[in-house]
């Protein structure tokens, strides 16, 4: 039983799409649900109020950054990030096994754990299981992740299959570390492109059992680094089969807009991504009439508002011609306004989704919005 107390409300026809609710320390969260990145404790750009009025739940923060700095001792003089940074609702942390395998350079993995050089100080960390579900119980998140080894996913199956079953001993050694924390705890299914890896690691990560306790909720890790979008959909849709209906599964690091929706079509209720602050920072805003380049010259009079159908702070009170000049000048009000809009446009999405599994609705919505998000995805 998952501490989460996961309840299944409504799964759609004719789709593996599903809409629940579970309970974390800070609060109840209702799926499918798009979590910020917070990585530095704080959401780029954002406040924790103005997160509030896009509509966030749960953030999510990262334990290597953290870990790194502004370290452990600190988490612990606050009880944890909640009281840090000022936000009351759900944290999810990550491991760190997926940051070092992408931002580190010096690196190296071995059973005891992921060694690397700390980008403040050049000092070696050697990053254990027992160090990351250390530091998570320092941040205190309501959802702690097992540490996991990531790679690539056109890796050999021999590669994938010895960093699978790495995965599958850190993941115990994970839980065993959690020892009488109240935290909640995800496994992470790896198992790149291999059909019989996956489903080997869903089934593992399902029956592991520390003291009678398993997982509070499943990741699928791995995808979205590298493979195609028919190979990730495919992968997204042979994990979730073999994955218990009631545990929430977590996509990490998924995606744009039609990436979600093809995931919760395929069964998956939780993501995260950067992408909508990626896109903000570079002036890509998602709209109801497609994507726009905020720095494209045509926007340079307009005095319509950004998205006549959104009604984010900066959709009611700034035109296009205002953005346009922010972001062409660099300034920050022009990230934080467009970034608000983004994550605003994700929430909303994933609102509409959870609207339409429970009307009974979904595989109708599924398919029109599929056409419209695709087309602005061009
Ligand atoms: N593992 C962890 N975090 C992640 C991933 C992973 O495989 C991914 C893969 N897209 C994103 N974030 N721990
Ligand atoms: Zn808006």
């Amino acid at each position: 039983m998952s501490r989460l107390n996961f309840k299944l409300e409504a799964t759609a026809s004719g789709s593996r799409a599903r809409a629940a609710t579970f309970t974390t320390l800070h609060g109840e969260v209702q799926t499918p649900i798009f979590m910020p990145v917070g990585t530095q404790a704080t959401v780029k750009n954002q406040t924790v109020e103005s997160l509030k009025t896009a509509g966030s739940n749960v953030l999510l923060a990262n334990t290597y950054h953290l870990l790194l700095r502004p370290g452990a001792e600190v988490m612990r003089k606050f009880d944890g990030i909640h009281k840090f940074m000022n936000w009351d609702r759900p944290v999810l942390t990550d491991s760190g096994g997926f940051q070092i395998f992408s931002l580190s350079h010096h690196r190296e993995m071995n059973e005891k754990g992921a060694r690397f050089l700390s980008y403040v100080d050049n000092r070696p960390i050697m990053l254990t299981p027992e160090l990351s579900i250390d530091m998570q119980k320092a941040i205190n998140s309501d959802i702690m992740m097992v540490l996991d080894q990531c790679i690539e996913s056109n890796a050999s199956h021999k590669d994938a299959k010895a960093a699978m079953e790495l995965t599958h001993r850190w993941a115990k050694r994970s839980l065993e570390a959690r020892g009488d924390s109240q935290q909640s705890m995800f496994g992470i299914v790896q198992g790149a492109c291999y059909e019989d890896l996956r489903k080997q690691s869903a089934d593992v990560l399902t029956n592991l059992r520390v003291n009678g306790e398993g997982f509070d909720g499943l990741a699928i890790g791995g995808l979205a680094v590298g493979e195609t979008k028919s190979e990730r959909e495919d992968f997204t849709a042979i994990a979730t089969e073999m994955l218990p209906e009631n545990l929430p599964r977590y996509l990490m690091g998924v995606g744009t807009p039609i990436d979600i929706l093809e995931a919760v079509h395929r069964g998956v209720d939780m993501f995260d991504c950067i992408i909508p602050n990626q896109y903000a920072q570079r002036g890509v805003v998602f709209t109801s009439l497609g994507n726009f380049q905020m720095r494209r010259s045509v926007y340079k009079f307009s005095e319509e508002k950004l998205d006549p159908s959104c009604d984010c702070l900066t959709c009611t009170n700034y035109s296009r011609a205002y953005l346009h000049h922010l972001m062409k000048t660099d300034e920050p009000l022009g990230w934080h306004l467009l970034t608000l809009h983004n994550i605003t446009f994700y929430h909303r999405l994933m609102r509409e989704i959870r609207m339409n599994i429970l009307n009974g609705t979904f595989l109708d919505f599924y398919n029109r919005k599929r056409k419209e998000l695709v087309m602005s995805d061009e």
